[in-house]
């Protein structure tokens, strides 16, 4: 029985179910002993081209290596691979970089892989879960890591991926409608409704809260069959960057926001002021979750990301 480290990639259609489907056909070629975090990286080498996620397979095989990596190869071919150009997009790519007992270098299979060593793509997820594995003379791969200087764009996106994680999901929108929900009864609490003339802060609340309905109406009105209460993205979604979101990348949460906080100015209650100024951190750690789940969505999510700076409220926040 031997120990290999197997090296996953994708940067070509739906990558995670390449991924996901690299992992169902492990079970056919030996026990998966463990699976590392999943990663976005910048791609290194080869033309111009999207984003891998990338990951690490432990797999205890009876296999010989070159009968492992043909069958790698198959794996391969079914996901679609097509190889056109050296270090070009992939559906699939899968590389034995480690094996522990030996090590071989023939025509057809080097291991350890003899680019490992210096990419970060590799030895991130490898650390996770295999740190002493050997890629390279006398080198374990959480030295190889350590000795890394450049950053080379190596992001984790999810430490367990092979399935849906449905409850942190739900979690946030609950926590999210209770929120709404306390805002509301204290409005209730220690509001007033207006009278007389006008003061300024009700025009303010007034003019905030129309900005705000107007902001959250359009915008979900662009996001179409993408629009969702949901942090995680609906299959049916495409990644939109136009309108409001070509200013900010959740438009919807700062209207919410903005409306919610313009309805305690009107009524002129501190108490919901203060809980609606409060949405602004929960929307941007909910947002965070949920820009974690775009970005294995959507290739071009972290463009975007860096295109558009502001994340809930257009040129402000
Ligand atoms: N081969 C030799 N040794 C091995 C090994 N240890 N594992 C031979 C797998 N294959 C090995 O591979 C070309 C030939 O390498 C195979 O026929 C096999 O006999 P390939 O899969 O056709 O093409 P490849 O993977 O593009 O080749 P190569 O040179 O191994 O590419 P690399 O070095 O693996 O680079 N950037 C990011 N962010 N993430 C990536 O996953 N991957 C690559 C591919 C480039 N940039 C990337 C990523
Ligand atoms: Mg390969």
């Amino acid at each position: 029985m031997t120990r290999f480290a197997i090296a996953v990639g994708s940067n070509l259609g739906d990558r995670i179910q390449h991924l996901r489907f690299a992992r169902s056909q492990m079970g056919g070629l030996g026990d998966v002993h463990a699976v590392s975090g999943l990663y976005e990286t910048a791609p290194v080498g080869g033309p111009d081209q999207d984003p891998y996620l990338n990951a690490v397979f432990v797999l205890d095989s009876a296999l010989q290596p070159s009968e492992l990596l043909e069958s790698l190869h198959a794996v391969e071919a079914e996901a679609g691979r097509e190889r056109k150009t050296k270090w070009g997009p992939r559906t699939l790519d899968l590389d034995i970089v480690s094996m522990d007992p030996g090590e071989i270098a023939t025509e057809h299979l080097v291991v350890p892989h003899p680019r490992a060593a210096e990419r970060e793509f590799v030895l991130r997820p490898l650390c996770d879960v295999w740190p002493s594995a050997t890629v390279g003379e006398d080198l374990e791969a959480r030295r190889a890591l350590d000795r890394l200087t450049e950053d080379q764009g190596v992001d984790l996106l999810a430490a367990s991926w092979l399935e849906e994680h449905p409850w942190p999901g739900r979690l946030f929108v609950g926590a999210q409608f209770a929120w709404f929900l306390v805002v509301a009864l204290l409005m209730a609490w220690d509001g007033t409704v207006p009278e007389g003339d006008a003061d300024p802060v009700r025009v303010a609340g007034a003019l905030v809260a129309f900005v705000g309905a107007g902001l959250a109406f359009i915008s979900s009105r662009r996001l179409g069959p993408a629009l969702t209460a949901l942090p995680e993205p609906r299959d049916e979604g495409s990644l939109i960057e136009t309108g409001a979101y070509s200013r900010a990348r959740h438009p919807i949460y700062g209207g919410v926001t903005m409306f919610i906080l313009g309805a305690s100015l009107i009524v002129d209650s501190l108490a919901g002021s203060l809980l609606s100024l409060g949405l602004i951190p929960f929307f941007f750690v909910k947002s965070s979750y949920e820009e974690r789940r775009l970005r294995i969505k959507y290739p071009g999510y972290r463009a975007y990301q860096h295109r558009v700076t502001h994340r809930i409220i257009p040129f402000l926040i």
